[in-house]
């Protein structure tokens, strides 16, 4: 599956009270081709309900919706995809619950992780920070590109830059190794959500 895995992860904004659903709307009609839902303050029914939502805004036109965490939400909500942290549930047993046509991402920060996650089964892998973000607490520090690049050259799937990324870092993130980027508020907190999913598409394109 990871040769179809998108350049640009939109990734819902966590923190309660935002329109996860109006931001997803607005980035898959601008053409996101990524969409991972990221939802983790509300009952398992209210992320079921929002991860179902979204794959019906992302089934139609063709975007692929990943839900973070939960691959028992994933596959009830009919997502494609599962993102997994370091604290999550391991990549193997996410592989083996879902089968092998689940697209799975895990997060990592190694180079010597990265291969073992991949040989568990891991489609492509999310290495972060790459740069500072007010987004998620509790993070180490700023990796930067070179240690993007690292990870990429271990690994054989595709590797998404995440935190704190902007279209301004897309072309030095590419330069390193990584396929793409995967973003929260550059897309949630834009005043025009559609504009900005085509600024990070165009960076993406461009770069190339
Ligand atoms: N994992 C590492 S950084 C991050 C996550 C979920 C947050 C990224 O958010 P932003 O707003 O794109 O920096
Ligand atoms: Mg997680």
């Amino acid at each position: 599956m990871s040769p179809g895995v998108g350049r640009l992860h939109v990734v819902t904004d966590a923190r309660t009270g935002r329109d996860a659903l109006g931001v997803i709307a607005r980035a898959v009609a601008a053409g996101a081709p990524v969409v991972q839902v990221r939802a983790k303050d509300g009952t398992d029914r209210a992320l079921y309900e929002l991860a179902r939502r979204a794959v019906e805004i992302c089934t139609p036109a063709g975007t692929t919706c990943i839900v973070d965490d939960r691959v028992d939400v994933a596959l009830a909500a009919g997502a494609a995809g599962t993102h997994v942290g370091l604290e999550d549930l391991p990549v193997a047993a996410v592989r083996r619950i879902a089968g092998p046509g689940h697209l799975v991402g895990a997060t990592v920060r190694d180079p010597e992780r990265a291969a073992a996650l991949v040989a568990e089964g891991a489609d492509y892998l999310g290495v972060g920070p790459a740069y500072a973000t007010e987004t998620k607490a509790g993070l180490p520090a700023p990796l930067g590109p070179a240690a993007v690049g690292a990870v990429a050259r271990a690994v054989g799937v595709p590797v998404v830059a995440i935190g704190g990324v902007t279209a301004r870092q897309v072309p030095e993130l590419l330069a390193a190794g990584a396929h793409g980027v995967a973003v929260v508020s550059a897309i949630s907190e834009a005043a025009d959500p559609a504009e900005a999913t085509r600024e990070l598409l165009r960076s993406l394109a461009g770069a190339r």
